[in-house]
């Protein structure tokens, strides 16, 4: 947000402040004030025009600059009602040499998952995509991906629902009665380009179901206001999880960590489906890259690639 747009907000919201007095005190027109006023209205803010000033009575429940007015992590949010896909546009702004922007939408009409398989994603979603550029190889890439991931848990965990990551990325809600240890509330999908053996940009891409109604969503699906019972402010669980994004990013040994405190993969007994073969085994650890090891019995396997589930202990 530009700062001085960021300054009006914040006189806003401690106001009222009159027009004149904050053209003043910030050194621009009266006329570019209003300007930031409407701005805010146009975003959803409502700013009541009290006969003491301006005032700023509640902030919208999602949105560009209502998700960066009170973030504490250093991203620029680009806001989408609707849009085909949040990776697609990020990858734009990637190419155009874009980082650390946030492209959120409330709605995907194209969004992907994994191997190009379709990723439901109706309004009321939280559905967003990251440009990062680590300086790191592209082995490496995959930290950025459990970082969103362990970030993204935190932040669900925080809004009150218990929920756990899945092998490589996903985040289930358990569910003892249902199959795969759980209902899937999340997945993110990882893209990069990288040159001479570094990665030139990351984006991993979130789908979080956040107030989306269950039969919007596939079968085993699950969403935080099915879970909660009520809609979360998806303004707040996004700047929660960019801050905890932010925290881990850089530094492969603290996502390692929070990435491990939230799987329920570890531990588990797990069928790993990759390329050309199937593993079932003990998933007993991950590695900083986000490889998972699996001791099959004979073996202790390092995979970095493929759909896992999770079995019923024997
Ligand atoms: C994933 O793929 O889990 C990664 C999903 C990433 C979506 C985000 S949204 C923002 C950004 N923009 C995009 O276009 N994509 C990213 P995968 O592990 O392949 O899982 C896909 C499978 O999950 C599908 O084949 C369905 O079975 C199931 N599925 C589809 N939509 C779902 C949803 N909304 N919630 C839960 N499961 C879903």
């Amino acid at each position: 947000m530009n700062e001085t747009r960021r300054a009006v907000l914040d006189a806003l919201t401690a106001g009222p402040v009159s027009g004149p007095a904050l053209a003043d005190s910030l050194g621009v027109s009266r006329a570019a004030v209003w300007k930031h006023v409407q701005a805010l209205r146009d975003a959803g803010f409502e700013v009541a025009s009290a006969p003491d000033g301006y005032v700023v009575e509640s902030l919208p429940e999602f949105g560009g600059l209502a998700v960066e007015y009170g973030c504490e992590a250093p991203f620029e949010v680009e806001y989408h009602e609707r849009v085909p896909s949040t990776n697609d546009r990020a990858r734009e702004l990637a190419d155009e040499g874009s980082t650390d922007v946030v492209v959120l939408a409330d709605e995907q009409t194209g969004g992907r998952g994994r191997l190009d398989r379709e990723w439901s994603s109706p309004s009321g979603g939280v559905w967003m995509s990251v440009v990062c550029r680590p300086d790191v190889a592209p082995a490496r890439a995959n930290a950025v991906t459990m970082a969103l991931s362990a970030a993204a848990a935190g932040a669900v965990r925080e809004a009150g629902v218990p929920a756990e990551i899945k092998w490589p990325n996903d985040l289930l809600v358990p569910d003892d009665g249902y199959e795969r240890g759980g209902r899937k509330l999340a997945g993110v999908l990882t893209e990069m380009e990288g040159e001479a053996g570094r990665v030139s940009w990351v984006i991993p891409g979130l789908g979080l179901n956040a107030n989306v109604p269950a039969d919007a969503l596939p079968a085993d699906a699950t969403s935080l206001l099915e879970e909660r019972g009520e809609a979360v402010e998806r303004r707040v669980l996004v700047q929660r999880t960019l801050e905890r994004f932010d925290d881990l990013r850089g530094d492969s040994a603290a996502t390692r960590a929070a990435w491990r405190e939230n799987a329920a993969t570890l531990g588990a007994r797990v069928r790993v489906t990759l390329a050309d073969e199937t593993l079932v085994g003990e998933a007993v650890d991950v590695t900083d890259a986000g490889a998972l090891v699996v001791a099959t019995g004979e073996e202790r396997r390092t995979v970095h690639a493929g759909d896992c589930e999770h079995l019923r202990p024997v």
